[in-house]
């Protein structure tokens, strides 16, 4: 067999650690409680975390605003915290895969703090600074992924500062090299306390040109990506993966082609996009097409056949529960969980699964707009509707808007994960920073763990198939019947062997006659739903997925 680097048959496991246990009841999630969970992660098989931000923060957006980049935020606890957590994870073979936010800081980091005091120091120049236009407005009309203007009046200075997402997240200036030093000094002190790699929030966004108003991908990022690779990532046995919205199949290599000495791999946004309004974005109702899903799929596996590598993903901490989003949340819930899981994770690449995922989580579905905490649905809000009291805000556009942000915002995946049947779903000792989905007494960890065909032991089958069968890594991809619109299925071929994905989209039973498919005798590697099939089914139940190998 080729060579293959451990990532590329490890599983992955997010964790926001705000949402996932709280081990001193003080309502937020916490290092000490990720610590008590490890057994659980061991046991699911995973390979490897990646970590939301725990560094210290003021919170605005829960940890992405970074204060200071060599502390632990002390509600999540201490450095000593950490370092325990990192020796735990690794006696469970599991490695710590961080969150690198460089794109923009807090505005309580010194660096900003200082950057404000004086113009003449070092500091100032890490920044983005603009005069006012002559009526005093900002220099252009860019507004913020959080709302507003992403030029922010910092009255200190008398200019305007560039703010991509929040105005307390200044951005990064990485044209300056004194600030590049910093970042790969910061980084290398990480790896070198034996982390497992770096996640790279918003990647795509360094080196921005701010004049020509090309903020993405902009003409130094690659760059700059580069010379990352050269100061910190060259030589260590590291996963790095850049997230990035902006990337296509055809942009794809130039992050992780094996010449271009960048990322191992990138995360693919398109078909999340794809299932987006193409003016309202995410706050719009939800358009996902099963067929333009599958293009988008197969365009990424056979842009990244034979160079660089895939993520493969169903959500993640800004995303709505794939139950809810891609399948049925209600009376198939735990068949949509396994089909989904079934589908996407045995692609080519390397799967993350989102905390909650393995048992099915829904979306929260909250009633009132006081429940929302996200920084980016309160801003999309305001930004939509108006401030509180503002004409446009009536029963009809607040109900709407609820409606949406429930479909798709970022709260949904950040109700506390639901552990057990007790008060508080297990998930601390008090009420959590944000309410808990009241599923939770039938749609929990011991409760999905207790049976044996539940989603947990679903999802371990699939980790233990990716670690021992090599078609699963090194296999090709080949879509069939790319225009059906209620079934995804696919063959993947490797030295002689076959395997065969089908899979149910829809509520109702499916014929299942599709070309290339044989129906000799074989044996099936997974089924959601029927544990006695020994042929490929004529038809699917809803939701159904069934998943075989043979020889060829
Ligand atoms: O969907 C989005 C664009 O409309 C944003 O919510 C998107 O999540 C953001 O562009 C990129 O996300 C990353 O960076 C943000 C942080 O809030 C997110 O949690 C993080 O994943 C700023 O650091
Ligand atoms: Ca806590």
């Amino acid at each position: 067999d080729p060579k293959t680097p451990w990532w590329q048959t490890a599983t992955g496991y997010q964790i926001y650690p705000r949402s996932f246990c709280d081990s001193n009841g003080d309502g937020i999630g916490d290092i000490r409680g990720i610590i008590s969970k490890l057994d659980h992660l061991a046991d699911l098989g995973i390979g490897f975390i990646w970590l939301s931000p725990v560094y210290a923060s003021p919170m605005r957006d829960n940890g992405y605003d970074i204060s200071d980049y060599f502390d632990i935020a002390p509600e999540f606890g201490t450095m000593a915290d950490f370092d325990a957590m990192l020796a735990e994870a690794k006696r469970r073979d599991i490695r710590i895969v961080m969150d690198l936010v460089v794109n923009h800081c807090s505005s309580d980091h010194a660096w900003f703090v200082k950057a404000c005091e004086t113009t003449d120091c070092p500091e100032h120049e890490f920044f983005y600074w603009r005069q006012a236009r002559a009526d005093g407005g900002p220099p252009d009309d860019q507004r913020a992924c959080f709302g507003g203007s992403a030029w922010h009046w910092v009255e200190a200075v008398g200019k305007y500062c560039y703010c991509h997402f929040g105005p307390q997240q200044p951005d990064l200036n990485w044209h300056n090299p004194a600030l590049r030093r910093e970042i790969y000094d910061m980084m290398n002190w990480w790896l070198d306390k034996g982390i497992g790699g770096f996640r790279m929030d918003v990647i795509e966004l360094l080196g921005k040109d701010l004049e020509g108003r090309i903020y993405c991908e902009g003409p130094d990022m690659h760059r700059f990506v580069q010379e990352m690779h050269r100061e910190c990532l060259a030589g260590r046995d590291i996963l790095t993966v850049g997230e990035t919205w902006a990337a296509t199949p055809d942009t794809a290599l130039d992050y992780c082609g094996q010449d271009r000495q960048e990322l191992d791999m990138v995360f693919n946004f398109n078909h999340v996009q794809a299932a987006w309004d193409p003016v309202l974005g995410r706050f719009g109702p939800n358009i996902f097409d099963l067929p333009t899903h599958k293009m988008i799929m197969n365009d990424w596996q056979q842009a990244l056949a034979d160079d660089g590598w895939n993520s493969l993903y169903l959500s993640n901490h800004d995303l709505p529960r794939p139950v809810s989003h891609y399948a049925d949340d209600n009376e198939f819930r735990v068949r949509s969980a396994k089909m989904l899981a079934m589908v996407h994770y045995l692609m080519k690449g390397t799967p993350f699964i989102y905390q909650g995922e393995e048992i099915g989580m829904t979306n929260a579905n909250f009633t009132s707009l006081d429940q929302f905490r996200d920084i980016e649905t309160l801003g999309q809000l305001t930004e939509q509707l108006g401030p509180e009291g503002s004409n446009k805000r009536n029963e009809k556009s607040v109900d709407e808007f609820l409606r949406n942000a429930n479909k798709n915002g970022r709260d949904n995946a950040r109700a506390p994960v639901q552990w057990n049947a007790d008060q508080w779903a297990g998930f601390g000792e008090c009420a959590p920073w944000i309410d808990i989905n009241a599923n939770y007494k039938t749609l929990n960890v011991d409760a999905d763990r207790a049976d044996s065909d539940g989603v947990f032991s679903f999802y371990q089958q699939i980790i233990e198939l990716r670690k021992k069968d090599p078609i699963l890594t090194h296999g090709t991809f080949d879509l069939i019947a790319p225009d059906l619109p209620s079934i995804f299925a696919y063959h993947r071929r490797y030295k002689a062997r076959q395997l065969t994905v089908v899979a149910n989209f829809t509520s109702e039973t499916q014929d299942l006659d599709l070309p290339d498919l044989t129906s000799i005798k074989v044996s099936p590697i997974l089924s959601t739903a029927r544990h006695d099939l020994t042929a490929p089914p004529s038809f699917l139940l809803p939701f159904e997925g069934f998943a075989w190998i043979e020889d060829v």
